[in-house]
């Protein structure tokens, strides 16, 4: 059932939570945010002034203690926040202490015995949606930005959480809402057709609708890429150089290199940053028939590998010509987006890299010396531009990464082009009244105008907790 939610109102309870990492820190943070805030830290914190008395946005120096005792837990600064310029658009109170997940604990522990309740992930994020201080798709962008780990993540996590996804979503929704008022009112009047140029103009808007929505359901794959990262997999026949050619592209020995054809075996993954592209590497196993049963599973593992790569890098020693291992790798990976990556250049002959030339001029290759970190810079370039093709530098260029928004817009679509069938088709008016709500419908849950009770559960149970 679709409902339309409330805010939390100040008749909900207080949460808290311990809002930083745990572990050992220079700083930690508890959060509290609702009704109660003020007076639940006025029991646990001792200061020269009393945070209920406390102006807004202020910082106060003290001790935490042990409720109704001057025990002290430990020295902190305490935040007062006053509704609406918070989080949560609710009371809140921000404590920050020592950064041990010990003390923090404790300090979480008095402000539950004080009347807290301990809050769900993302309980703080879903208060700032409920209570309108963001929508739907910019309380999901706090979960983006906390995870990007480049600079073109953050820039498009960003640009979500600033409301330039919701502000293109809503104008859509302005202009549905617009014709179905339109529409409604020719309802009314069963008796009359809708004028042509009425019909005309109707047919022009919901093209231009769908226009933008296909502009924005076109940047979902390399969004997705940014937001989660792309998957690159090093294959290649023994001893060719990918465990090198991995250490190259981390500028760290991290896997074993050895002369010895079957080295790795078992899978090995790292992040990495590609030009402000998040990556995950992973080296594999050499390719080849093997009877060692270790080596067989290492090599089930890569083709495993190969099957969920978003890119491959397909190493070939440019000293010797292709065997019939690798010719049975290349159709392994021939339907996946791949670099031919000739490695050991330093030991090629002219004639051999040549040929090699030759065999791979219809696709993307590179020339490396991988012991030498030549040409890696390169090759990450390539890599790169091949993942990502839109204009990195334009700005106002909204990018989709979210499976959920991807599959309310083709959701929406759908709806305008039923809506538009049945305008052509001159069905009745109603028919159409009711594609072109389900599209207005589909976009409202993007940005939370409507939806279920299940989706937000499952959008901020993702979170963690504290946020
Ligand atoms: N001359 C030269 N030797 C290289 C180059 N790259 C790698 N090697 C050497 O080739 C041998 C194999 O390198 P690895 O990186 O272990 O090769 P691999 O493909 O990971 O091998 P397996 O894990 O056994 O499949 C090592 O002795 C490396 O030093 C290169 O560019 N030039
Ligand atoms: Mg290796």
């Amino acid at each position: 059932m679709k409902k339309n939610f409330k805010s939390t109102s100040l008749d909900e309870d207080t949460i808290a939570a311990i809002s930083t990492p745990l572990g050992e820190g220079g700083l930690g943070v508890v959060r509290i945010s609702g009704r109660e805030a003020f007076v639940i830290a006025d029991k646990i914190f001792r200061g020269k002034v009393k945070p209920s008395k406390a102006p807004s946005h202020t910082v106060h120096y003290g001790k935490v203690v042990v409720l109704n005792t001057d025990e002290e837990i430990d020295e902190v600064l305490l935040t007062v926040m006053h509704p609406p310029k918070t989080y949560t658009k609710e009371p809140l109170v921000e404590i920050s202490s020592h950064g041990s997940s010990f003390i923090l604990y404790k300090i979480l522990n008095q402000a539950k015995e004080a009347g807290a309740r301990l809050a769900n992930p993302g309980e703080f994020t879903l208060r700032a949606f409920l209570n309108g201080r963001i929508d739907l798709a910019q309380a999901e962008a706090v979960a983006e930005l906390i995870k990007a780990k480049t600079d073109l993540s953050l820039k498009v996590a960003l640009s979500h959480l600033k409301g330039e996804l919701s502000f293109k979503l809503n104008s859509f929704r302005e202009n549905l809402i617009e014709i179905l008022a339109n529409l409604e009112v020719q309802i009314d009047f069963p008796e009359e057709d809708l004028e042509p140029k009425d019909k005309e103009y109707i047919l022009k808007e919901l093209d231009n609708i769908k226009g933008g929505i296909d502009k924005l359901l076109d940047t979902y794959d390399e969004g997705k890429i940014l937001k989660d990262g792309l998957r690159v997999v090093i294959v290649g026949k023994p001893n060719v150089g990918k465990s090198s050619l991995l250490n190259a592209l981390l500028k760290e020995e991290r896997a074993i290199v050895t002369p010895v054809p079957g080295t790795t075996r078992d899978v090995i993954s790292e992040d990495a940053n590609f030009k402000g592209v998040p990556v995950r590497l992973f080296d594999t196993a050499g390719f080849r028939v093997s009877k060692d049963t270790i080596e067989a599973e290492g090599i089930k593992r890569t083709k495993l590998e190969i099957g969920k790569a978003d890119m491959i890098l397909w190493v070939v020693d440019a000293s010797s010509g292709l065997d019939k291992d690798e010719l049975e790798l290349e159709k392994q990976i021939e339907s996946f987006k791949h670099v031919v990556v000739l490695n050991k250049i330093d030991l090629g002959s002219e004639d051999s890299i040549s040929k090699l030339l030759d065999r791979f001029e219809n696709k993307i290759y590179k020339e490396i010396c991988a012991i030498k970190r030549e040409g890696i810079e390169d090759l990450i370039d390539a890599v790169a531009k091949e993942a990502i093709t839109f204009d990195r530098d334009a700005n106002g260029d909204v990018v989709l990464s979210n499976f959920r928004h991807k599959d309310a817009l083709l959701r929406s679509k759908e709806g305008l082009s039923k809506a538009k069938k049945s305008l052509t088709e001159k069905l009745s008016l109603e028919f159409i009244a009711l594609d072109l709500r389900i599209a207005l419908d589909a976009i409202g849950e993007i940005i939370g105008k409507t939806v279920t009770e299940d989706i937000l559960n499952k959008i901020f149970s993702d979170f963690c907790v504290g946020k």
